[in-house]
């Protein structure tokens, strides 16, 4: 008989993983990579800023987590590749993949220049697939399966003023997630994504400072408030672990009831 409270551990626990977290450095990364360390996965972590890196893992080291650092640059595919090469020189396997890195770009479509959307598909969308592609590889060459928790937005769903290249990019990782799942689901890989709501964090600043933002966003969301990336800690670790062993191409809203309510 299971005594009280040991399911929770045995689904829940991550020890013997070893999670990659893109744009850990910081926000909503950071906050994902700690409940994955705090639930017994080691952690690397990714950025284009060794420094910022550097900080963040000493952070969650002197939190007793285990750290490392891939730096690469998610737009740049030699990046990544070079990256991996680097990981199966060490012999370090990636059984969790959190592809979260991101940008954001505010401009009304008539003024937007190209390359700008060009670099936010590229940063948010394309970075998911050859990340997600490099990973599945070596998960499907070693055996065993894997996770793949791909981070969406409500724009995986809704539109909003001067936000087109983020919001089609984020659509794009809800239907990424799904073609993942449809052809890497036999290898005992499963492809998730999250989707935030708002979120107070530092892609956010222009949004909390502005009152009448801050104002409809208290509004909007019924829980009547704006997210922390601590929000997200249960939904990350629920994806990585066996407690979603039969859950494929789904994305979880942590957006505080906002996609569920008119
Ligand atoms: C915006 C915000 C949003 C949030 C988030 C919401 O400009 O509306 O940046 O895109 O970051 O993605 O889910």
């Amino acid at each position: 008989m299971t005594r009280p409270g040991a399911l929770s551990g045995q689904l829940f626990d991550l020890s013997g993983r070893t999670a990659l977290v893109t744009g850990s450095s910081a926000g909503l990364g950071l906050a994902m990579a700690r409940a994955l360390g705090q639930a017994g996965a080691a952690l690397i972590l990714n950025g284009r800023d060794k420094e910022r890196l550097e900080a963040a893992a000493a952070e969650l080291g002197s939190e007793g987590l285990a750290v490392s650092l891939s730096v690469f640059d998610v737009a740049d595919e030699a990046s990544i590749l070079a990256a991996f090469r680097a990981l199966d020189a060490k012999s370090v396997t990636v059984d969790i993949l959190v592809n979260n890195a991101g940008i954001q770009f505010r401009k009304p479509m008539l003024d937007l220049a190209t390359e700008d959307w060009r670099r936010v598909l590229d940063t948010n969308l394309t970075s998911a697939f050859i990340v997600g592609r490099e990973a599945a590889r070596r998960m499907i060459a070693r055996g065993g399966g894997g996770k793949i928790i791909n981070i969406g937005s409500l724009m995986s769903e809704l539109g909003r003023v001067t936000i087109a290249p983020y919001t089609a990019s984020k659509g794009g990782i809800k239907l990424l997630t799904r073609s993942m799942a449809a052809e890497w689901a036999s290898h005992d890989i499963q492809a998730n994504a999250i989707g935030p709501g708002y979120i107070a964090t530092e892609m956010n600043r222009a949004l909390l400072d502005d009152p009448a933002f801050d104002q409809w966003v208290r509004t909007r969301a019924p829980a009547g408030r704006w997210g922390t990336p601590a929000d997200l800690a249960g939904a990350v670790v629920f994806l990585a672990s066996a407690a979603s062993a039969y859950v494929n191409g789904q994305i979880l809203y942590i957006d505080g009831g906002m996609t569920a309510v008119l």
